[in-house]
């Protein structure tokens, strides 16, 4: 057969040094899209503006289509729900920062080959729904109760295993209240757009994106830890693949700059004026709030507090921050930095595992100060 699938005992493969983004890489790319920066303006990211990821296809669900929640396994009482059943139970709104654990991930030298993301695989939503600890009660799980396995309505091959796209929380982690899990059947106050899981995700706070199982259909609680493919051979930190590494869990912390100025369209250097230039951004942690952003002008050398907005009362969205630049003209590299109440902070010296995972180097923003304008033709 002519078909070029890697098959399982393949790992994921890694870059030659030099080798540039390959096609492969390119369809991935132009349909899991990313955040434009300039959008972490808005609080709540407009949702055709939210990154998406999807490994598989997106599953063509209309809007009036029936669907059913079937939650089964180690229960004493197995549930089959309907979404009016899920809308008439307790409702939560929670205001989320969602990053893609490989965010990042084009930009590590050597480059793991996957979907490239250099780093606006983020944004941040209203998610409402209902609490999984509501159903994981109702349900009644047992004693021996381990995961709660969540599957997806997506089905596809990686790496020569066929699958839906399944993973699991642990128990504590499913029924706990800090941060609550939500089954959720709402973005930003209406129903779930098609590409973020219509009708129904789950969203776990705090956690990288390969946690948000979308077109959620089954959740199976079992008594022993699951060991799908999401599970124990992707999302993991490893440095060699024969490595069993550390599961992927929680957002490191990360600061990225709205990009100031105006592009250049080909390069996406920034080109600002001389003067007073007020750099925002915003700045999210998935383990501890964010206590403090850093700025640098001179590529990470020395740094400058910026201003933090000050506790939003949304524990789990990104900050915004500000901080006034004098610039004056020549060439700049700008980057920021975030901590959280844990003392968690991002390296300047990347972070490398096969995957290229929870990679949270400080971002460089090429920027050129300029006090004249560029020439038009025809002027
Ligand atoms: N069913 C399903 N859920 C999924 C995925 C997927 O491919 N299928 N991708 C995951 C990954 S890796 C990420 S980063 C997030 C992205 O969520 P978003 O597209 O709503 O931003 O969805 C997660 N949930
Ligand atoms: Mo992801």
């Amino acid at each position: 057969m002519g078909h070029r699938l890697a098959d399982t005992s393949t790992p994921a493969r890694i870059a030659a040094p030099g080798e540039g983004i390959g096609r492969d890489e390119l369809a991935l790319a132009t349909r899991n899209h990313g955040l434009p920066l300039e959008a972490m303006r808005h609080d709540l990211t407009p949702p055709g503006l939210h990154y998406v990821l999807t490994h598989y296809d997106i599953p063509y669900v209309p809007e009036d289509a029936p669907w059913q929640l079937v939650l089964g396994g180690r229960v004493r009482r197995p549930l089959t729900l309907t979404l009016a059943d899920l809308r008439a139970l307790p409702q939560v709104t929670t205001r989320v920062t969602l990053e893609c654990a490989g965010n990042g991930r084009a930009l590590l030298a050597p480059r793991p080959v996957s979907q490239p993301w250099l780093v606006e695989a983020v944004g941040t939503a209203e998610w409402t729904g209902v609490p999984l600890r509501l159903l994981l009660a109702a349900a009644g799980a047992e004693p021996d109760a381990v995961d709660v396995v969540c599957t997806g309505a997506d089905h596809g091959v990686e790496r020569g295993v066929e699958q839906d796209y399944q993973r699991a929380l642990p128990l504590d982690v499913a029924t706990g209240t800090d941060p609550e899990v939500l089954v959720a059947y709402e973005m930003n106050g209406a129903p779930l757009p098609p590409q973020h899981g219509r009708p129904l995700r789950l969203v776990v706070p705090g956690w990288y994106g390969m946690a948000q199982v979308k077109w959620l259909c089954e959740i199976t609680v079992t008594d022993t830890p699951f060991t799908g493919f999401q599970q124990a051979v992707a999302y993991r930190l490893r440095q060699d693949a024969g490595d069993e590494g550390e599961p992927v869990t929680r957002i490191a912390p990360r600061a990225l700059l709205v990009p100031p100025g105006f592009p250049d369209f080909m390069s996406r250097t920034r080109v600002v004026r001389p003067g007073t230039v007020t750099l925002e951004g915003r700045a999210w942690s998935g383990r501890a709030p964010v206590t403090r952003a850093e700025v640098s002008t001179d590529a990470g050398r020395s740094w400058h507090r910026a201003d933090l907005e000050p506790d939003t009362g949304h524990p789990w969205a990104w900050r915004r921050w500000r901080f006034d630049w004098r610039a004056e003209p020549g060439e700049f590299v700008l980057s920021a930095r975030a901590t959280d109440a844990e003392g968690h902070t991002q390296p300047l010296e990347q972070p490398w595992n096969r995957g290229g995972f929870a990679n949270n180097l400080v971002q460089r923003v090429d920027v050129l100060c300029l006090d004249e304008e560029f020439t038009q033709p025809g002027r």
